[in-house]
């Protein structure tokens, strides 16, 4: 290993609580706590003013806040980063809502983070930036004369080449990227784009092994697909019962969990499960549909449609297909303890994971890991989502050709033990070999051996 100093993350929001739980936060937490360093992230809090990071904890590391203003969590979360970045990754341009004033602000959130974390830097020190928020954090840090190593996780789809130019200066974002040594997406696809957009560049020379110059930058792009931990999760659900699901007894258990994002692909799913409901054969087994979907985000205006799409299409499903022993489709919008949501995981015979577009999509890998092997359910998986590049014993569906997604509900349900326990195994043992040490390993293994760069 090549470097020495410190390990600086740096997230949209740090957690508060002294051991934090879910996936990514526990990962970034115990590598921090392995290797000593600092966390810093956005506090949740609004402040009157910009002010400097405050310490909110130390111990193995210290983890540093900064508190966005008003006009600043608008400007740069709600603004550019919610309703430009991240409808445009993905592929939703229709949906994208471009205010100059916004991209201005995003801008000058970057600049402030960057000379909050110049500030504390040592030589040695390696930054690992993470995701859409702080796309030109690099950028801002090399401006700054930074020359540590500097890697960037990106964790939703980078755009294709022909997306990107919907961005309001259609040359931003190589050069954002180019601040960094190393860009981590999270499937080879991502990184067929990302080099297609460099390919586009005068400037820019293709090398071998995701290796690029950009003008005088040197820099490497990687597929580093984001995992979980694998035990966590089974132990969960092994431990907990999710308690009384009011299903009559024989009635199946399809389960959906997702936040309330319009890239889930939810409209699409409830219509394929009406499909299947209205082509059962009298007599078959009945089925409820489960989703959970916590609501996200609900000052972005995109978002606020979402909830009543739902709510109606769940109604129309259900007063068509309702006895009065079952519902078809029961729609929880509130978040889940994670050991419930682990113990439905494990009850489920079936999960559909159908967004239109995803970075990875860790619901469909929890699902997965939480099942008893001796009698597994079937994940329904989109092929948009970057997990289909990894879990190749899911059943592949196009979310958008919803007459093929009720028949893949129909025969996931039907599906042999035999061919469950095959599939179950296979994708078990991808979840094992890239799971979620796996990926902070290989990600700050790779970042610790970019050579340093000289800044001017
Ligand atoms: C982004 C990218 C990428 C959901 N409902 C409840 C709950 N959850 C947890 C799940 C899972 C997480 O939230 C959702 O992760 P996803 O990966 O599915 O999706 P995003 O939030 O969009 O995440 C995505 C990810 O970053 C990581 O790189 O995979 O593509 O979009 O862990 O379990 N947790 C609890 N209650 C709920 O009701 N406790």
């Amino acid at each position: 290993m090549a470097a020495e100093g410190r390990l600086i993350v740096v997230s949209n929001r740090i957690p508060t609580e002294a051991t934090p739980s879910g996936g990514l936060v526990v990962a970034l937490h115990q590598a921090l706590t392995g290797r000593g360093g600092v966390w810093i992230g956005s506090s949740g809090e609004l402040a009157e003013a910009p002010g400097p990071l405050r310490r909110i904890a130390s111990g193995a590391y210290e983890r540093f806040a900064f508190d966005l203003t008003e006009a600043e969590h608008e400007g740069f979360y709600l603004g550019y980063a919610n309703s430009v970045l991240w409808p445009l990754f993905h592929r939703r341009a229709d949906l994208i809502d471009v205010q100059e004033a916004e991209r201005q602000v995003y801008l000058d959130v970057n600049d402030r983070v960057a000379e909050l974390i110049a500030g504390i830097l040592e030589p040695g020190d390696m930054v690992w930036i993470h995701d859409y928020h702080f796309l030109p954090l690099g950028q801002a840090l090399r401006r700054r004369g930074v020359g540590n190593r500097l890697g960037f996780f990106l964790h939703i789809p980078f755009p294709a080449p022909s997306d990107a130019p919907a961005l309001p200066d259609r040359r931003v974002l190589p050069e954002w990227l180019a601040g960094y040594d190393l860009i981590g997406l999270q499937a080879s696809r991502d990184v067929r784009n990302c080099i297609d957009l460099y390919g586009k560049e005068p400037t820019a020379e293709i090398g071998s092994n995701g290796r690029l110059r950009f003008g005088d930058r040197r820099l490497e792009v990687g597929a580093f697909p984001i995992g979980i931990d694998v035990d966590a999760i089974r132990d969960a659900a092994e431990a907990t019962e999710p308690g009384a699901l009011m299903l009559a007894p024989g009635t199946r258990l399809a389960l959906g969990v997702d936040r309330l994002d319009y890239s889930k692909g939810l409209p699409q799913r409830f219509d394929a499960f009406g499909k299947y409901l209205g082509a059962r054969e009298p007599g078959e087994l009945r089925t409820t549909l489960l989703q959970i979907a916590p609501p996200s985000r609900e000052d972005v205006e995109a978002y606020k449609d979402i909830r009543h799409q739902l709510e109606s299409m769940a109604g129309s499903v259900n007063g068509e297909h309702a006895a009065l022993d079952w519902t078809p489709i029961r729609y929880i919008r509130r978040q889940l303890p994670r050991d419930v949501l682990a113990g439905l995981y494990r009850r489920a015979d079936l999960c559909l994971v159908t967004p239109l577009a995803d970075g990875m999509n860790l619901v469909a890998k929890e699902y997965v890991a939480a099942q008893d092997g001796a009698d597994p359910g079937v994940l329904i998986l989109s092929h948009f989502a970057g997990a289909a590049e990894q879990l190749d014993g899911a059943v592949m569906v196009n979310p958008y050709d919803t007459e093929r997604m009720a028949k893949a509900i129909r025969d996931g349900l039907a599906m042999s033990l035999g061919d469950r326990q095959a599939r179950y195994l296979s994708m078990m043992q991808t979840l094992r070999e890239t799971d979620i040490y796996w990926w902070t390993d290989t990600f700050l293994d790779r970042l610790a051996r970019r050579p340093l760069v000289r800044v001017a």
